[in-house]
């Protein structure tokens, strides 16, 4: 099998903005192959001048586990060119079928190289924010396997994130709401976040460590949908409210 032949086929899928049929229907791959395509798929964005700014999970909440038929947990990278200004634009003719989902980031206070525990995961994190996943798989009717999903970076496309909160908010039950055009589309507790957010961050350190991914400081941390994800069209305005972390907001343009 040609690892760099996948990562480019689902590399150019994201940059032409161009759906394709699942990688796995003509190459069968398991997961471990997975996140290699998807190493190599980020190699080519690093090329292309991207870098490097955290990680995001997946497949931490129920919710999102039956919305996509999909029951294990999955990783992606981030990068500065997925980023977008709190109150900024996504454009949405540089994506295929985008999606928004409600999501609480945080922000790495000391590198992360190894699996580490709850005792320790605050010595780690230095700030906690409210925040909006966009997901775009690069597949045909937003439909995959697991390692189909895990070779398109988990369908990692674009993200906002709010202002920065102190590490001592409680998150294990706020409220957390999608608010599309002023009307609240999604509504969840950060309960469903893998019981407690913070698990999110010791499944990215373990993750990391088996992928041989450093998340370095300054690096972000997205935890994980708490709720569904809602299609998007141009020209709304769409929020995400966080109890006690306040907002993360972007338009379509
Ligand atoms: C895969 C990404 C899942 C989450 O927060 O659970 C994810 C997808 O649903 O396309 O980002
Ligand atoms: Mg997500």
């Amino acid at each position: 099998m040609n690892i760099q032949l996948l990562a480019e086929k689902i590399d150019t899928a994201a940059k032409n903005a161009q759906a394709v049929a699942q990688l796995t229907h003509s190459t069968p791959f398991d997961v471990d192959t997975a996140y290699a395509i998807q190493k190599a798929s980020l190699e080519r964005r690093y090329e292309r001048g991207e870098s490097f700014i955290g990680v995001k999970m997946g497949f931490t909440s129920k919710a999102k586990m039956e919305q996509m038929g999909v029951h294990d947990l999955i990783w992606g990278r981030l990068t500065n060119k997925m980023q977008l200004e709190q109150n900024g634009e996504l454009p949405f003719s540089e994506f295929i079928h985008p999606r928004a989902e409600p999501e609480i980031c945080f922000r790495v206070k000391r590198q992360i190289d190894r699996a580490i525990t709850m005792e320790e995961v605050k010595d780690y994190i230095d700030g906690v924010a409210a925040a909006i996943e966009v997901i775009d798989s690069r597949y045909q009717n937003f439909k995959f396997s697991l390692e189909d999903v895990i070779a398109d970076n988990c369908s990692s496309a674009a993200l906002v994130i709010g202002d920065w909160h102190s590490v001592d908010t409680a998150l294990d039950n706020l409220k957390m709401e999608l608010i599309v055009d002023g009307e609240t589309v999604q509504s969840g507790s950060s309960a469903a976040i893998l019981s407690n957010p913070w698990e999110s961050v010791i499944a990215a350190a373990r993750l990391g460590e088996k992928y041989g991914q450093v998340l370095p400081v300054g690096s972000v941390i997205m935890a994980g949908a708490a709720t569904s994800a809602v299609y998007l069209k141009a020209g709304q305005a769409v929020s995400t409210s966080v109890e006690h972390l306040g907002n993360a907001s972007f338009t379509v343009a």
